[in-house]
């Protein structure tokens, strides 16, 4: 082999990966070495004339199947796909370099079709899953809104679960928007209101739902079309109803909080990117019920609490707490009464966990 093909075949590392369009050479080694143009071949001939040979099409990760098999949604079909020789060596060294929601391009020539490219994320999913603290999952990529959803009672709302989910969807820079699910068991709406209005004051879109009667579902399925999301909060608030209702085709098991075994009702460890009927997909994994924060999230949750972004930039420190510092914008809206006391109790406590 000539230095200059060396050259060309030297594998890049992983970490180069996230923003280069691979090609797969390997092809290369298959032609015999006595070939003309072989010699003469520029990297960019070598890609084009490679290129030329494939049909590739735009797709999207559906879902991550055993052995180098995803389920790609393209051209309004789903193929079965294998990685291409190049990204497989990748996948072997990092299993993060495929992700459900990950945007690729497939050579549908190949038999079974092949995933030549992955293109850059804009953004990722990532939780601590069960007691592995040491490193988080990619559960999924390029997701446009987390649903944080909450019920009025049963289980009862707890605005402090609801800043934990925020935060996580902040951290992994995805917007959020708020359901407020069974509030056909609330006799006093303002009550209702007045629970949860601080959200709507600092920004967020902010829902109230009934799975059972329906109210609010249209306005939610106005939000989601064309548009891909997480439904994510605690087990038994109604996910799975409110979905079942915007899609019944998808018929997800519901279950009485009461009845849940240890594991809740989901016994499944599948991630997988569900197209909606009207436009965008829907992703279901269980990690997303995960409310685990680590401790390099503390350093970012002053600026990213509820309410706090638009403060936190106005604090004398750069580095402030809203605890102790002098010059405090949080502290001056603690004060003026525009933060409830019950919300800055709640980033209290969320630091002091961490
Ligand atoms: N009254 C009332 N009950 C509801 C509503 N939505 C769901 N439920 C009931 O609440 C229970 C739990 O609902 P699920 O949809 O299974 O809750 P989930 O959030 O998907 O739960 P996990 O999958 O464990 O996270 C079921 O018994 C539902 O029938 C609602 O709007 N009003
Ligand atoms: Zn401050």
């Amino acid at each position: 082999m000539k230095t200059k093909d060396k050259k060309i075949l030297k594998p890049h590392r992983p970490a180069r990966l996230k923003n280069t369009r691979l090609l797969d050479l390997e092809v290369l080694d298959e032609l015999p070495d006595n070939i003309k143009f072989k010699a003469k071949r520029t990297p960019e001939k070598v890609a084009e004339n490679y290129k030329k040979s494939m049909q590739l099409i735009s797709g999207r990760i559906l879902e991550i199947k055993s052995n180098y098999q995803y389920a790609i949604e393209a051209d309004k079909k789903i193929y079965t796909a294998t990685l291409s020789g190049r990204l497989k060596q990748f996948a072997f060294h990092s299993k993060s370099i495929v992700a459900v929601g990950d945007y690729v391009e497939l050579d549908i020539t190949a038999e079974p079709p092949r995933i030549e490219n992955i293109l850059p994320r804009k953004n990722t999913l990532t939780r601590y899953l069960g007691s592995n603290y040491q490193r988080p999952t990619i559960l999924a990529s390029n997701i446009d809104q987390v649903i944080v959803t909450s019920s009025w009672r049963k289980p009862m709302i707890k605005p402090g679960l609801i800043d934990r989910y925020l935060c996580l969807a902040a951290l992994d820079n995805i917007d959020a928007i708020i359901v407020i699910n069974k509030v056909d068991l609330c006799e006093d709406r303002g009550k209702l209101e007045e629970t949860v209005s601080y959200y709507k004051t600092v920004g967020y879109t902010l829902l109230y739902t009934s799975a059972l009667t329906g109210e609010g579902v249209d306005e939610l399925h106005e939000l989601l079309k064309n548009r891909d999301s997480v439904f994510s909060g605690q087990s038994g608030t109604g996910k799975s109803s409110i979905i079942n209702r915007l899609e019944p085709s998808l018929n997800l098991p519901t279950a009485e909080v009461s009845n849940y075994n240890e594991k809740g009702k989901h016994t499944t460890t599948r991630t997988i990117l569900i197209p909606w009927s009207f436009g965008g997909h829907l992703l279901d994994t269980p990690g997303i019920k995960t409310i685990h924060l680590d401790k390099e999230a503390k350093s970012q949750i002053p600026r990213i609490f509820p309410g706090f972004a638009s403060l936190a930039p106005l604090c004398y420190f750069n580095d402030c707490t809203h605890t102790h510092e002098e010059h405090c914008a949080v502290l001056s809206a603690l004060e003026e009464g525009k933060i409830p006391t019950s919300r800055y109790l709640s980033y209290v406590s969320l630091m002091n966990s961490l």
